[in-house]
């Protein structure tokens, strides 16, 4: 088999890169290691920016987003039994977000992918990168029991954090970077209409928790747990009462509960791979850069990522210029830190330590305090909230 631009992974990233590679007339398939179902049943973020929704407008893929999606124009702040929304219209030019499930907007990408007869490879095996250094890349692997080989000009690994892409770049020249967090997040869907209006995030004495949802009748609800905690250890008895306590305000609210349709548990790391690029192998969106999901910017990322990309590649084969190339990773990693930052801040505003005294509880409060109370300090969260405009 041979094409333009192989792509490793069939989640957001790969499928997004493969339909704005096909709007510039040029080929690419994508291999996937799991089946088209079950990528289409996993349940991941919730939060698209602005402009992750302008793109997906521009490029023929908002029609479910726009009749299905939720537009927000603000979230909702909760601590020391206060109650503070963060008005996005009053503190930026007018920018949203639109909560609308990862894997909706997966089936969009499969099914405009297949609908231009693009070629998606689900459940391959024994994924193997070839020869990135040489002018025709190779990627090896397995599919219903027969060894197979894509020749391409370039590879993209858009397979996500436990892919084989970032392992196959040169260990001498990758630069990471890692931070773990002493906490996870118990993540549940549940079939019951939201709460409230936009998104609540908890700082609690008993932990985070954040309200989320998909639609008027399925909700999205997080807590903090331990960083070791298994999906077993948490009853729905024991998810409601956390989620109620911390979710809880001094008028008496009540999140409305509902059957738990799915429950998983997400670890929280912050994760830089600077070496983004290597000859003919590109990393994009997960295989490249992790964030905690507090600043709903993951999912947001990926999409960026691949936009510079897809944009250089189409720089590379209609005018054979390579400059945009060349500096993808310099490109993206302005927006990784800032996303990384971002994300760090959050996480650190609104969770509970371990190992924090009352003093550094104290901090946490006063800057909740301070971000309710200074415009310009609740302008800089909104501001990153709602994303920033491709540089
Ligand atoms: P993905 O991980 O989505 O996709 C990679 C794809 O590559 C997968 O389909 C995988 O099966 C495939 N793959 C892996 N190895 C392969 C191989 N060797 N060969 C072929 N295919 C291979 N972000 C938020 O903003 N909010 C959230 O609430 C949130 N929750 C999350 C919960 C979980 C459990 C996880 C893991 C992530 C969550 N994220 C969240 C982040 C998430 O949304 C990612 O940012 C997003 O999926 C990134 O998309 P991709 O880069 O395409 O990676
Ligand atoms: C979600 O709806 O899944 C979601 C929303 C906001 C976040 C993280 C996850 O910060």
């Amino acid at each position: 088999m041979k094409t333009q631009v192989g792509i490793i992974g069939a989640g957001p990233a790969g499928l997004l890169l493969s339909h704005l590679l096909h709007l510039c007339n040029i080929e690419s398939v994508v291999l996937e290691n799991r089946s088209r179902r079950y990528i289409e049943n996993r349940v991941r973020a919730g939060v698209l920016e602005q402009g992750s929704v302008d793109l997906l407008n521009r490029s023929g893929l908002g029609e479910r987003m726009q009749q299905q999606g939720l537009q927000h124009h603000g979230i909702e702040l909760r601590f020391d039994n206060q109650c503070h929304r963060i008005d996005f219209d009053e503190l930026t030019d007018g920018k949203g977000i639109t909560v609308y499930g990862q894997q909706e907007l997966v089936k969009d990408l499969i099914a405009a992918r297949f609908a231009a007869e693009g070629e998606i490879l689900f459940e391959v095996e024994e994924v193997k990168i070839c020869d990135i250094d040489r002018q025709r890349p190779r990627i090896e692997f397995r599919r219903e029991g027969m060894a197979q080989e894509l020749t391409c000009d370039y590879v993209i690994g858009c397979d996500g954090f436990h892919g084989i892409s970032r392992p196959s770049l040169p260990a001498a020249i990758l630069k990471t970077f890692e931070r773990s967090y002493p906490f996870a997040w118990l993540g549940i869907l549940v079939a019951a209409p939201p709460s409230s209006a936009e998104l609540i995030y908890a700082n609690s004495p008993r932990g985070f928790a954040l309200h989320s949802m998909r639609s008027t009748t399925i909700t999205r609800n997080y807590v903090q747990c331990e960083p070791d905690d298994r999906v077993e250890d948490w009853s729905d008895d024991r998810i409601w009462h956390e989620l109620q306590l911390r979710l809880g305000s001094p008028d008496g609210w009540q999140l409305q509960e509902g059957k738990i349709l799915e429950k998983s548990i997400t670890p929280m790391r912050s994760f830089v791979c600077e070496t983004m690029q290597y000859e003919k192998l590109f990393l994009a969106g997960d295989a490249a850069h992790i964030v905690p999901p507090t600043g709903a910017k993951g999912l947001n990322l990926a999409i960026a990522d691949v936009d510079v990309l897809s944009t250089a590649l189409a720089r590379r084969y209609q005018h054979n210029d390579e400059k945009l190339l060349i500096k993808y990773s310099k490109i993206c990693l302005r927006r990784v830190w800032r996303s990384e930052h971002f994300s760090w801040w959050m996480t650190s505003l609104l969770h509970k330590f371990p190992d924090h005294d009352d003093f550094q509880r104290r901090l946490q409060l006063s800057e909740l305090n301070y971000i309710c109370n200074s415009p310009a300090a609740a302008a800089t969260l909104a501001e990153n909230y709602v994303g920033f405009a491709q540089p």
